[in-house]
């Protein structure tokens, strides 16, 4: 398999830690979202919506939309599972993993901010101040939905929700999101972090990963 990819994208960062804790191989191909490679002619081939990640399997068929990959690589190695079998559970798990997939994350594209400044003009500061405001209103729904006491969003193992949570986590902290008020989901990012298959798919553990000061 091969998955295209860039450090800092948390939804690549998602099927990284999925593919890593169902002990899956797979060749990083690396698209560089700054120096704007999702756009390139034969990339778009591949992911017409110019964006990571994506995930090429073997026989050559080509998966889009992180969920939607974390769907299928669930479907075709259930363990560990990501996504719960039991209907409740997994309505559950799937709207705390929407609520960063869906609610949160489009609107702290990188897309988004670039337009924020080429079309309206944003200071570095506006800039920050919606990604900080987007995040802290995202963050404290899914807060709520949260159990004060499990190591993770539901149990003791890691799950698609888990996966959302740390990525979305690492931007939060990349664009200094104040976490006090969030203790649940940074209980989580930490403990997400404390499991070796997830820090492997962390983005400062990658090939393309650069010091940014
Ligand atoms: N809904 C898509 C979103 C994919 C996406 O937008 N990825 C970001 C990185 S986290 C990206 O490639 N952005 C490129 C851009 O905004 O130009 C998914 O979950 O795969």
């Amino acid at each position: 398999m091969k998955l295209y990819s860039y450090w800092r994208s948390t939804t690549s960062y998602r099927v990284r830690a999925a593919l890593n804790l169902k002990g899956l191989s797979y060749e990083t191909v690396l698209v560089d979202l700054v120096a704007g490679a999702q756009k390139d002619p034969a990339y778009i081939t591949l992911n017409p919506a110019a964006a990571v990640p994506t995930l090429v399997l073997d026989g050559g068929a080509v998966l889009t939309q992180s969920m939607a990959i974390l769907d299928y690589i669930d479907a075709t190695w259930p363990e560990p599972r990501l996504i719960p079998t039991d209907p409740l559970d997994r309505a559950r798990v799937l709207a705390v993993a929407h609520s960063v997939a869906l609610d949160v994350h489009p609107l702290n594209n990188l897309r988004v901010v670039l337009a924020l400044d080429a079309k309206f003009g944003a200071t570095s500061a506006q800039k920050s101040a919606w990604m900080q405001g987007w995040m802290a209103k995202g963050f404290t729904a899914i807060e709520a939905h949260l159990a004060p006491n499990t190591p993770f969003v539901s149990g003791d193992a890691p799950n698609i929700a888990d996966l959302c949570i740390v990525s979305q986590m690492y931007n939060a902290d990349r664009w200094k999101v104040p976490l006090d008020a969030f203790p649940n989901l940074a209980r989580i990012a930490a403990n997400c972090m404390a499991v070796p298959a997830i820090m492997a798919a962390h983005p400062d553990n990658q090939p393309d990963a650069k010091e940014i000061k």
